[in-house]
C-alpha cells in the first residue's frame, strides 16, 4: 500500500488499453485514489464505464490539452472537488497521421506544430498549471519512447517531439526541484493500444521485440503501471529527471 492517501491525477484515458488506464488500475492496487481525465466528448462514456470498476469511483473530468485555458479548468475543478494533488501522470500524443506514413522530410509545418504543441508543450503547460496544487515531495510522469533517440521508421516527426519531451523533463526536474516536486519519464516498448494500432507494420515491431530484448518478450501494460507508481512513490525520491526504460532490455543492444 506503497501509495496509500496518494492522490494522483493522470491524463488521459481513451480506452481500456491505454497506458493511461494501466496506470490507474495500478495506482489503486497499491492503495492510491486516481483522478481520470479523457480527451473529449467521444471517450466520456467509455472512460465513465471504465472507471465503474474502481473504488472509491475517481472524480473524471475532460482535458482537451490544445488550450491553456482548459488545462486551467481542470485544475480548477480538480481543486474544487479534491483539493491538493500528490501526483500528475502525462499520457499524451498526436501527430497528423499522414507524418507517420511519409518520410520525415516531408513533415509541414502545421504537422510538425501540433505534433510538439499536443506532445510536449502540453506537458510543459500542465506541469506549470498544475504545480501550485502538488504537495511537497509530489511526482510528475510522463511517457516517451526509444524514437527519441534512435531512428524507427515511420516514427518521424514523433521521434522529434519525444527528443523535446526527453530534454523538457530534465528542464522541469530543475524548475521544480527547489518545491521537492520530481519529474521523470517511462519509456516503454511497443503496446498494443489505440495510439499504436493501424500502424503499419506493428505486429512486426512486436516480433522483432521478441526477438531481441534480452527478457526475449514483449512487455505488459502492467509492468509499466508499476513502475508509474514506483516513480509516483516514495520509494524513488533521489530520482527526477530521468528517463526509465520499461522495454525488456531492448535498448541496450548494439546489435
Ligand atoms: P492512447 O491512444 O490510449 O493514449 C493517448 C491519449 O492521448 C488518448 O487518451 C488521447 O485521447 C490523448 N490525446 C491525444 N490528443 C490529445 C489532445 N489534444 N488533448 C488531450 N488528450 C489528447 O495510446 P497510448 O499508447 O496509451 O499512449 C500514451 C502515451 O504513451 C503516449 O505519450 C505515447 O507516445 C506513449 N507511448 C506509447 C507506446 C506504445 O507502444 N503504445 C510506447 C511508448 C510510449
Ligand atoms: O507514441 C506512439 C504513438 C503516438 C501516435 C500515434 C498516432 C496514431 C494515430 C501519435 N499520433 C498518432 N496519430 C494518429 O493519427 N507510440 C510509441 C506507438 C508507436 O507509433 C509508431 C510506432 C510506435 C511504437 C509509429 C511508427 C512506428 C512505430
Amino acid at each position: 500500500m506503497i501509495l496509500k492517501g496518494k492522490r494522483i491525477a493522470i491524463f488521459n484515458v481513451a480506452n481500456k488499453k491505454s497506458i493511461a488506464w494501466a496506470i490507474a488500475q495500478s495506482v489503486v492496487r497499491y492503495g492510491g485514489e486516481v483522478i481520470i481525465g479523457y480527451q473529449n466528448e467521444r471517450f466520456k462514456e467509455n472512460v465513465e464505464e471504465l472507471v465503474k470498476d474502481l473504488s472509491p469511483k475517481p472524480l473524471v473530468l475532460e482535458c482537451d490539452v490544445s488550450s491553456d485555458e482548459r488545462i486551467e479548468e481542470a485544475k480548477r475543478i480538480i481543486e474544487r472537488e479534491t483539493g491538493k494533488i500528490d501526483g500528475l501522470v502525462h499520457s499524451i500524443a498526436f501527430a497528423p497521421t499522414e507524418a507517420l506514413k511519409s518520410p520525415f522530410i516531408e513533415t509541414n509545418r502545421e504537422a510538425f506544430r501540433i505534433a510538439l504543441e499536443v506532445s510536449v508543450y502540453s506537458f510543459v503547460a500542465m506541469s506549470r498549471i498544475f504545480k501550485d496544487i502538488i504537495n511537497p515531495g509530489g511526482s510528475i510522469i510522463t511517457l516517451t519512447y526509444y524514437g527519441s533517440e534512435k531512428v524507427i521508421p515511420n516514427y518521424n516527426v514523433m521521434g522529434v517531439a519525444k527528443s523535446a519531451l526527453e530534454s523538457s523533463v530534465r528542464y522541469l526536474a530543475y524548475d521544480l526541484g527547489k518545491d521537492n516536486i520530481r519529474v521523470n519519464a517511462i519509456s516503454p516498448g511497443p503496446l498494443s493500444t489505440l495510439a499504436a494500432r493501424g500502424i503499419s507494420g506493428f505486429v512486426d515491431m512486436l516480433q522483432l521485440h521478441r526477438e531481441r530484448s534480452p527478457l526475449k518478450r514483449n512487455i505488459e501494460h502492467r509492468e509499466v503501471g508499476d513502475t508509474a507508481v514506483f516513480l509516483l512513490s516514495s520509494l524513488s525520491s533521489g530520482i527526477t529527471g530521468e528517463t526509465i526504460y520499461v522495454d525488456a532490455g531492448y535498448n541496450i543492444m548494439g546489435m
